[in-house]
């Protein structure tokens, strides 16, 4: 039985949540209390993860963090959505670190401080970060033009690590997807129809957060 210590709005959690549900695998979540501050605590971090960050996954005795090693661990552990060949795993190593830099980073703190952070974003910081978000979804968005999924004829691991904030309500970000990154929604909609997609709410715990800043101007 895997543990994945996590909560609701963590995309970043819900990318593992997606792979072990897609692997069948038994799993029990466990709840951080993110937003009330536990993950900057000097005890959570040394008892639980020393960089501050969910998710973190714990497969027996193992207790592994970072989401990109986690999916990959799982990926090669269970034989499944890690790529065919060595290139097509190289390929998918690619992208889950052009995700942890600059697509899911940017967007997971757009998101943030325009739904929940505890004051009114600065107009600022938000133009800066939609500026990298547009050039970052623009990028994906003309890979996926002529093929499925991101790497190779099926999903992987990179699928389930770029997608895995896209599934939330636009009103929490206010970053229209549809209209803009057609590719992109086309993609999202394949990965809908995968074995163990669910809405993350339906799968993570945690109080839900109605948005807070979302009509604060994007820059
Ligand atoms: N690169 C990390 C990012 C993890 C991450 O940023 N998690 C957020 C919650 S979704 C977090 O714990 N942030 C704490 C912080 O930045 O202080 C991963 O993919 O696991």
């Amino acid at each position: 039985m895997y543990r994945l210590h996590g909560f609701c709005q963590s995309g970043n959690t819900f990318k593992v949540a997606f792979l072990l549900r897609a692997l069948n695998q038994p799993w029990e979540a466990v709840h951080v209390d993110f937003m009330n501050g536990v993950t900057r605590s000097g005890d959570w971090r040394a008892a639980t993860n020393e960089m501050g960050e969910v998710p973190v996954l714990d497969d027996g005795a193992r207790r592994l963090t970072q989401s990109g090693a986690i999916l990959s661990h799982l990926a090669a552990k269970h034989g499944a959505y890690g790529g065919d060949s060595d290139d097509e795993r190289l390929e998918v190593l690619r992208w889950l670190l052009f995700d942890n830099h600059k697509f899911t980073s940017y967007f997971a703190s757009y998101r943030f401080m325009r739904a929940f952070g505890p004051a009114a974003p600065d107009t600022a910081v938000l133009g800066w970060l939609r500026g990298r978000l547009d050039n970052a979804f623009g990028i994906v968005d003309q890979h996926l033009a002529d093929r499925a999924f991101l790497v190779g004829a099926g999903a992987t691991i990179a699928d389930l690590s770029l997608s895995g904030y896209l599934f939330y309500p636009e009103a929490e970000s206010g970053y229209e997807i549809v209209g803009r990154f057609p590719h992109i929604a086309a993609w999202l909609e394949r990965l809908r129809q995968l074995p163990g997609w669910a809405n993350p709410y339906d799968v993570l715990p945690g109080a839900h957060i109605a948005p807070r800043w979302v009509s604060q101007a994007a820059g």
